[in-house]
């Protein structure tokens, strides 16, 4: 068995705060692609993934790399694997909102190992190495101590790429509204994890989101006090292609009070599956 190389947060944050150069040419930035009718990609998005890639694979050539911009066929997920979404928050990018950021995970057998989520425009780094609590630019971070939902603001996403189940994201979003403080929409889900590990936000919503969206904040938001789960209430799994209903809060009793608004049935995670749908 060939050696590991013990991986080091600060030469993680160092590789990854690197990144910020693209965010800023505007050249790329404007350079957009589709990859569906309201999927977009940029080159920011592809030189990001191509420096961090490299880099990775150079520093640490032992490990797997996870993208969104590639094809993650052949990752075997019992092994070690950087889980990046290069840029999150595209959408944000093209209309020039300042809200994305990097998000880079690494997971052995499903298990999160570090978390690192990168603000360029605020030059904020959340970070978190597992059992190590999480930290916002080196001081620590923790999730709001508001008891329930109903004083909790929540942070929600449209999914809108996957418009097959609106009728119900929204009328979650109306129920969430009714039992919450007031709830926002991000269009970053990874800020958005980020904002409920450093008690912003009480709770996140979002259906369809990727490993690459959430695997760093998994790890941020769990070390930071908080907890996660999918549409069933099983952990949120970081070892396949397949997107999730992510639901993060800063307690079980919120946790669970979100569970109810969005799976009261407590129906199996297939259902929509059969329905050639989504979570
Ligand atoms: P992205 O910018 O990397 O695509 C917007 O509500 C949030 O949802 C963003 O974090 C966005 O990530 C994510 N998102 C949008 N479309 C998605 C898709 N097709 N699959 C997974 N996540 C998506
Ligand atoms: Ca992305």
């Amino acid at each position: 068995m060939t050696e590991q190389r013990e991986v080091s947060l600060p030469r993680i944050i160092e590789i990854v705060t690197a990144a910020r150069r693209y965010f800023f040419d505007e050249q790329m930035q404007r350079d957009v692609h589709m990859k569906g009718p309201v999927d977009f990609v940029t080159e920011v998005d592809f030189h990001v993934q191509a420096y961090l890639q490299e880099t990775l694979r150079r520093a640490y050539p032992d490990v797997q790399f996870m993208g969104e911009e590639k094809d993650n066929d052949d990752i075997d997920f019992s092994g070690r694997v950087w889980i990046l979404d290069p840029v999150d928050g595209t959408a944000n990018l093209v209309h020039d909102l300042r809200a994305s950021a990097v998000s880079l995970g690494l997971y052995e057998n499903g298990e999160g190992l570090l978390g690192v989520i990168y603000n360029p425009y605020t030059d904020e780094v959340f970070s978190a190495v597992r059992g190590g609590g999480a930290f916002l630019n080196g001081k620590p971070i923790h999730v709001t101590d508001a008891p329930d939902l109903a004083h909790s603001m929540v942070v929600v996403g449209t999914s809108s790429n996957h418009r097959q189940r609106t009728a119900w994201t929204f009328d979650c979003f109306r129920e969430i509204f009714d039992k919450s403080e007031d709830i926002r929409l991000g269009g970053s889900a990874a800020l958005s994890l980020a904002d409920v590990a450093r008690g912003r936000y009480g709770a996140l919503f979002q259906r369809y989101l990727m490993p690459w969206d959430y695997a760093a904040g998994k790890v941020i938001i769990e070390e930071a006090g908080g907890v996660t789960a999918d549409f069933c209430g099983d952990p949120l799994s970081c070892r396949s292609n397949r997107p999730s209903t992510v639901l993060a809060a800063a307690n079980e009793t919120i946790l669970r009070e979100m569970q109810s608004i969005v799976n009261p049935d407590h129906k199996p995670a297939d259902i929509f599956i059969r329905e050639e749908d989504c979570l």
